[in-house]
């Protein structure tokens, strides 16, 4: 088994394979099966190419060979960096097949988050496009293999002088068989973080196969599902609720989209007749408004999935009318609890709650700050156990003390209120986190690459309040010496920081509020700003 996983207590493994939760399978043999299943119906199609369940299977194992042949074996971490793209679908199934673990990096991360993921993980290779979106991932990858010694191969999809071009290993001759079964880690998902950089979440196939059995059953996804992924993919909410995989499962298709703009993904939908859609709240806004400009007939479809971020009940009453397709709220965490509102639910439980959880077996705490369960529905913190619902953060023991309760739930770090049919609603946050628009950024982070200034006397990140976004990241700073804003974000990006991270706004001070036990109070920054910009 992995090092750094850490395992279910074998009773409640052993009860959740008698559950029939864990069938023992690998994520490539589901795609194996597929192939079987219905070898000709399409699997994935991007950007005017098409491959058929049996054609993915086929280049992946052609890509597993190559990798193989480099020496990339089963357990081994490849960090992949990588958009919405067929190549991305190949390049995870074909370490799936080898049983070897992905490390889900995003197309908007650089130099600091890279960096960190290879060393942190070990990685033994590294695979990003040449350039996308106008960034080169080529000058990249040279300076994360001058501090990641592990990494031996970079691999990239495009043409490269300096690195291994993908298109270059895919192998005719087959690849040699290797053992991957469902207790096996199948990759490491990233936190949104609270104290410094992501941890690294390991998930084993056989756990998030069951969250994709159940997801497919509660989202009614089944081989006629054509799936639009407009997210970055990489991302557990398109991923597996139900997501690119959710849709393979249930031999579906996948239509690749590479951003969520209305402009891209409208003639889309109405070209290949999408039935559902997976958005994050400010994605859903930009789309109410370009539906009242644009012609696409958008009457294929069927399922809105939202989630990621809390979606406010006025822009989620909208929904329904205007895009004529049933809204689904999803309330999930790359650590593992997913929570739907069903199909059927009446409009007032899908406007105003965030579903219940997938499994009856998830188990579902809500508690006080003595970690003394409070009554239905009152707000406290969420905890959560099930069957896929990580047990530690990968090579984190001391994190993993606070992040998790003795007998093995889950502090999620959410405010919530859970009602007498079991339906959450989340309230708030208990989380140094800015949650902008789906992308979560722990304010530590954010707080230590400024401090690294010389004219930063003392940081503190809070979310201010964006009526489009959700949250937008404020620094509020105590300088020693002279600085502007423009050279403070200028001297974040040369540091490599992923731009999602940079502060949207600064404010200066000449002192922090403080508690009554002297630290800085947050809230009352968040208050301060809060007034401040009026939202
Ligand atoms: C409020 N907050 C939400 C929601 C997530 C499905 C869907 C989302 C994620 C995800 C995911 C929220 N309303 N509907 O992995 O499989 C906030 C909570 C949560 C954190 C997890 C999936 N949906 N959140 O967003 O790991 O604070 O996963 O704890 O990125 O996002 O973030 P992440």
């Amino acid at each position: 088994m992995l090092e750094g996983f850490t395992l279910w207590p074998e009773e409640r493994a052993a009860f959740y394979r008698q559950q029939g939760c864990w069938e023992g399978y690998s994520l490539g043999e589901m795609l194996r099966r597929q192939a079987v299943k219905r070898p000709h119906t399409i699997a994935v199609t991007a950007y005017g190419q098409s491959y058929t369940y049996e054609q993915l299977l086929a280049r992946s194992e052609k890509l597993a060979a190559g990798f193989q042949q480099l020496g990339i074996e089963k357990e081994d971490r490849v960090v992949v960096q990588l958009p919405n793209t067929m190549v991305y679908v190949e390049t995870v199934f074909a370490l799936f097949l080898l049983g070897a673990l992905p490390v889900f990096a995003l197309p908007s991360h650089r130099y600091n988050e890279i960096s960190y993921f290879c060393q942190f993980a070990e990685a033994k290779a590294y695979i990003a496009p040449t350039i996308y979106q106008g960034f080169d991932y080529e000058q990249l990858a040279k300076q994360v293999q001058q501090v990641a010694p592990t990494v031996e191969h970079i691999m990239l999809a495009g043409d490269t002088d300096e690195f291994t071009s993908l298109n270059t290993l895919y192998r005719e001759e087959a690849m040699q068989a290797v053992e991957v079964t469902g207790s096996d880690v199948a990759f490491l998902q990233l936190s949104g973080g609270t104290t410094g950089l992501s941890k690294l979440i390991p998930r084993t196939h056989d756990e998030y196969i069951y969250t994709l059995k159940r997801s497919v059953e509660i989202c009614d996804v089944t081989a006629d599902t054509r799936f639009l992924v407009v997210l970055p993919v990489a991302h557990n909410y398109p991923m597996s609720s139900p997501g690119i995989l959710g849709v393979f499962y249930a031999g579906g298709t996948v239509v690749m989209c590479d951003t969520p703009s209305a402009d891209e993904a409208f003639p889309l939908i109405e070209q290949q007749k999408i039935t559902m859609v997976a958005l994050v709240p400010p994605v859903v806004i930009q789309w109410l408004y370009a539906a009242k400009y644009r012609q696409e007939n958008l009457s294929s479809l069927e399922v809105m999935l939202v989630g990621g971020a809390k979606l406010s009940v006025e822009v989620a009453k909208e929904v329904m009318p205007t895009f004529g397709c049933t809204l689904q709220q999803v309330f999930g965490m790359a650590e593992g609890l997913v929570n739907y509102t069903r199909l059927d639910d009446s409009e007032e439980r899908i406007i105003y709650t965030q579903g219940k959880p997938l499994s009856t077996l998830d188990e579902v705490k809500v508690v006080d700050e003595d970690d003394q369960e409070v009554p239905v529905n009152t707000e406290g913190f969420l905890l959560t156990r099930g069957p896929y619902t990580i047990q530690g953060y990968y090579k984190a023991p001391e994190h993993n003390q606070k992040s998790f309760t003795s007998d093995g739930f889950y502090r999620t770090g959410d405010l919530v209120r859970v009602d007498e049919a079991g339906y959450i609603t989340v309230t708030g946050r208990d989380k140094d986190q800015v949650n902008r628009g789906g992308e979560k950024i722990a304010a530590e982070e954010v707080e230590n690459h400024l401090l690294a200034h010389e004219a930063v006397f003392d940081v503190a990140v809070v979310a201010m309040p964006d009526r489009f976004l959700g949250e937008k990241i404020c620094a509020f700073i105590i300088k020693n010496k002279e600085v502007d804003k423009k050279e403070l974000l200028q001297f974040l990006e040369a540091r490599g920081l992923a731009t999602y991270k940079i502060p949207d706004r600064i404010e200066w001070l000449d002192a922090f509020p403080e508690t009554a036990l002297g630290k800085v109070s947050k809230k009352e920054l968040r208050l301060l700003i809060e007034e401040k910009v009026g939202v």
